[in-house]
């Protein structure tokens, strides 16, 4: 009989199905095509086992292949065992064998010998030259079984198929590992075997470098690599990525940003070119040269100015080049006595500028002297400017107390930002040259008496500022205080003192002075008030009454000070009392409107349970086993069974012995806010037992436990209308919580709990207990987001819209956010959100705009509408009830959730079976014209409805379009 090794081979036909594997995130360890020569690798039995064979392959190069075919004979036991394989750093390699499989049924007289399946093996060492392994060190891989065993048809023609799989193995423990083949009686060719790591490769990305990276050991792990900046740039934030398991890089976060004088151009950073600059590290480009200015060089960093213009310290480098302003025009003088009023026109060239401002330069000069030689002098401190001497904003300037009778020149400049830089001088300025007119006095000023008595006193001044020409004499004035200026005495004295006599015991006058000189009297002095005393004798030393004075004043401003207080007080009082009234009136709630009740605003916990649950006698419940454990003890399934009413399963939840009245208080107030609800996707609460101990919550029992888990165990078994259907019930739900006005802030795939019929329905509520019992609700604190955040309370990250996270935001719109991510969680099966980054990375990265990306074979309108429940802007999510109609659309136009981001076409309701009863009210509105009720019943895989839906008269599509929930 020819023997079955020599059928194995590749045929020209089977060469062209050989997928191409040439990738450069592919680091080859081992390639049996490429070996020069025989490979002579271990194999035991030494005779009659694995044989080494070579052969051409579809191109006529010679390779190895590794035979065996010993079908007839029992208890096959042959192994292969390869060189050793350096790891090379690589933690998980992956092993592609090609191979070809003889089909046992076109071999006659095989059966119950001959097998269709081999087995791989690898043992981990680092000895590159072991002689003998024993079977028992090699670990099991797999059973590798052919996608497609050949039959032998045709000698002369034969097609026959070759199967490439592919397994992949953690080694991390020593230097290298050999790989074993097992066959057990099957009739096999070892085509080629490669073996591989991935890697992510070296790229760059936000102008940063990141090195070709060797992925982790663990299919869901990521390596968080730190990029280093390009050339020419500098760290904007740190730049950071992860190397995902299939040699992708995942999240970027942070970047580097081109130094001044260089823009990014293809991920690198290129110098400006001439007549362009940068001057600050920015993800903008290089700018043109602004007016007036240049580069030369490239790579400039500022713009040098053209000559004649300038640049002030503090214009940015993005400013035209300016000039200093020319002269101001017009000025002219307005002498009034010892006054001048200035005014002047504004240049006629600002220089580019609108920061223009003047100063006044006042210079005394010789009399009579009209020449340019004329002897000036700066005026003294005592010449008053209004509005001021420099920095003038205004073309107009009164210049007063200026001496009578005298030449000024006055001198205004015109300056602006660069004037200093220019160095500008005379041009910029324009003079003019007055004479005062002739003036009396300023008035005296700095009165004082002494030696005060009974009836006189001596009273003494200083000579006024501006005497305006010789003192001739002076005038004083006085009267008693209380008969005003009625009656009153005047004294005329040469020298700067007189004594006043004739005065009245114990009165207070008032007294004025005066001088006098050619030009006449200045004006009295302002009015100076003195008592007489009842001494016969002037006390040497005496002031005022001042400890008097001292204390009325005081008490005046101590007077004053408590009338403030009460004003501000009393003014207090009111805008408090007005801001209670405000947040009252906003309280007020709009009637009619079904909203749940905080049953932490009654004062007596039981009451609130009492209002919104009913009591269950302990006795009609059944508990069966333990199915988990929540916050506050054990929860178990069982059965209850209430009179009148079918038994029913339920779960049963514990409060465990020795809690506190707080625990209590909590364990009850979520059977309180449960009881408030009534909907189909909300978990249903059938009562509590208050009565007796262990305290219990009893709600409908879900067969299929919680999401999430639910999801990881039957990876990859769903339709996307089952998954679709799955999210349109949590969306239901969540709708009516919202529209309820309670916000969860706890949504996660987790707290949802699926049935038998894979209808999901939210769970997990309560008040301060609500993310206190959830593992994944972290303690914030402001290092961890760089934003206030308001103490206590924990949150649960990747699932927490930046609002709640940052400021404790919790409203419907940060419950659409945690939405997003349960559609996430259920159309990637369950995979954690953000995978094993931290939580800091996560908020970092949501931050800087990173979401996260479409799950494998996730339709592209699913993975927009956990975008849009993304948006930063909350006011710019959708709602539920937008949510829900979305998803009703998508499920009636399957059509809709075939394009998907990846390769493989997602499975469509056409194509496979919707078991849940969500979605029974959903017709497919595109079927309704060809469809019957029992077609369209079997597409979706509930043909067994068939039946009831008839018997209940639903014979028509369009009548089914009417059916509800209800
Ligand atoms: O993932 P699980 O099986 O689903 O484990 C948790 C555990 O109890 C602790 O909460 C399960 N569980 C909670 N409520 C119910 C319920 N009403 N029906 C079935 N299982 C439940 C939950």
């Amino acid at each position: 009989m020819e023997t079955p090794s020599r059928e194995l081979g590749i045929s020209r036909e089977s060469g062209k199905n050989i997928p191409t594997v040439i990738n450069q995130n592919f680091v080859t360890l081992l390639d049996t095509r490429t070996v020069p020569g025989e490979l002579k690798w271990a194999a035991s039995p030494a005779e009659g086992g694995w044989e080494e064979v070579s052969i051409m392959d579809e191109k006529n190069i010679p390779i190895r292949t590794y035979q065996v075919c010993n079908v007839l004979e029992p208890n096959q036991n042959n192994w292969l065992r390869t060189d050793w394989i350096p790891r090379s750093g690589a933690q998980r390699v992956y092993v592609e064998v090609k191979f070809t499989l003889r089909d046992c049924n076109s071999l006659p007289g095989v059966t119950g010998t001959c097998k269709e399946t081999f087995n791989l093996y690898y043992h981990e060492s680092n000895d590159d030259r072991e002689s003998y392994i024993k079977e028992s060190s090699f670990i099991k891989v797999d059973t590798v079984a052919a996608d497609e065993s050949f039959t032998q048809v045709d000698v002369g023609d034969r097609i026959m198929k070759l199967n490439t799989e592919v397994r992949d193995v953690k080694v991390t423990t020593r230097k290298g590992f050999y790989l074993a083949f097992q066959d057990v009686g099957a009739c096999i060719a070892l085509v080629s075997v490669r073996v591989f790591f991935k890697t992510c490769p070296l790229t760059i990305r936000n102008l940063a470098t990141f090195p070709d990276t060797v992925t982790g050991a663990d299919t869901s792990s990521l390596v968080e690599v730190r990029g280093s900046c390009v050339n020419q740039s500098e760290e904007r934030d740190e730049p950071k990525m992860y190397c995902g398991a299939d040699g992708e890089w995942l999240v970027p976060i942070g970047g580097c940003l081109c130094t001044p004088g260089y823009e990014e151009k293809g991920g690198a950073c290129k110098a400006c070119s001439v007549g362009f600059y940068k001057a600050k590290s920015s993800d903008a480009g290089c700018s043109k040269c602004p007016p007036h200015s240049h580069s030369l060089r490239d790579g400039a960093t500022e713009c040098d100015c053209n000559s004649g213009f300038f640049r002030a310290d503090s214009d940015p480098p993005s400013m035209a080049c300016t000039q200093p302003p020319s002269a101001p025009l017009q000025l002219i003088s307005v002498v009034n006595e010892t006054s001048v009023v200035l005014e002047w026109a504004p240049p006629r060239r600002l220089g580019g500028r609108s920061d223009i401002s003047y100063s006044l330069e006042c210079l005394i000069c010789q009399t009579g002297s009209h020449s340019h030689s004329q002897l000036c002098l700066p005026c003294g401190s005592d010449v008053l400017f209004s509005p001021g001497q420099t920095r003038l904003k205004t073309t107009r300037v009164v210049v007063r107390e200026l001496r009578a009778h005298t030449h000024y020149t006055f001198i205004v400049h015109a300056r602006n930002g660069v004037s200093q830089a220019s160095g500008a001088g005379p041009a910029q300025s324009v003079s003019v040259t007055v004479t005062t007119n002739q003036a009396a006095p300023s008035p005296v000023s700095s009165i004082q008496a002494t030696d005060v008595t009974r009836h006189s006193l001596l009273l003494l001044w200083q000579q006024p500022d501006r005497p305006n020409g010789v003192i001739l004499e002076y005038e004083v004035k006085f009267y008693e205080k209380d008969h005003k200026e009625r009656s009153y005495r005047i004294i005329r004295t040469f020298s700067r003192n007189v004594d006043v006599t004739g005065l009245n015991p114990l009165t207070a006058y008032v007294f004025h002075v005066r001088a006098r000189t050619a030009a006449g009297y200045g004006e009295f002095s302002a009015p100076f008030e003195f008592s007489t005393n009842s001494d016969p004798f002037p006390l040497i030393g005496e002031g005022v009454n001042s400890a008097f004075l001292l204390l009325s004043v005081s008490g005046v401003g101590i007077l004053l000070l408590i009338s403030a207080a009460v004003f501000i007080i009393s003014r207090r009082r009111s805008k408090y009392s007005k801001t209670r009234q405000d947040s009252e009136e906003e309280k007020h709630l709009n009637p009619g409107v079904k909203i749940y009740v905080d049953p932490f605003t009654y004062e007596d916990p039981d009451q609130a349970i009492h209002e919104f649950a009913k009591e269950i006698d302990v006795s009609s419940i059944h508990i069966e086993r333990v199915i988990g454990m929540g916050e506050f003890g054990e929860v178990c399934s069982g059965r209850l069974r209430v009179q009148g009413k079918r038994e029913i399963y339920v779960a049963i939840k514990s409060l465990k012995a020795g809690y506190s009245d707080k625990q209590r208080r909590d364990f009850l107030s979520e059977a309180s806010i449960m009881g408030q609800f009534d909907h189909p996707n909300i978990i249903r609460l059938e009562g509590v037992v208050t009565r007796c101990k262990p305290l219990m919550i009893i709600t409908e029992y879900m067969e299929n436990g919680s999401l999430d888990a639910f999801l990881r165990k039957h990876d990859g078994q769903f339709t996307v209308i089952q998954l679709v259907g799955m999210l349109r019930g949590i969306a239901s739900g969540m709708k009516y919580l919202s529209d309820m006005s309670y916000v969860h802030r706890d949504l996660a795939a987790r707290n949802i709990l699926v049935n038998s019929n894979l209808v999901c329905k939210v769970s997990d509520f309560g008040l301060s207990r609500v993310l206190e019992d959830d593992p994944e609700a972290v303690y914030t604190a402001r290092e961890a987001t760089g934003t206030y955040l308001s103490p206590g309370g924990k949150i649960p990250i990747r699932w927490t819209a930046p609002e709640a996270i940052a400021y404790r935001k919790f409203t419907t719109a940060s419950d659409v956010w945690s939405y997003g991510i349960v559609m996430w969680e259920v159309v990637s099966y369950g995979e954690r959100p953000y995978w094993d980054m931290n939580n800091q990375d996560v908020i970092k990265a949501i931050e800087e705009g990173y979401r996260l990306p479409a799950p494998m074979d996730c339709p592209v309108v699913l993975h927009q509408l956990m975008l849009d429940c993304w948006e930063r802007e909350r006011a710019e999510r959708p709602t539920f009830s937008q949510i829900l109609n979305m998803l009703d659309k998508l499920i009636r136009n399957p059509g809709t959730l075939r394009r998907t981001g990846g390769d493989r076409p997602a499975p469509t309701m056409l194509e496979s079976g919707m078991a849940s009863e969500v979605c029974v009210s959903v017709v497919p509105e595109v079927c309704v014209q060809e469809w019957s009720v029992c077609e369209w019943l079997q597409s979706i895989g509930l043909e067994r409805y068939t039946d009831t839906l008839a018997a209940a008269g639903y014979t028509s599509l369009d009548s089914l379009l009417a059916l509800t929930h209800q």
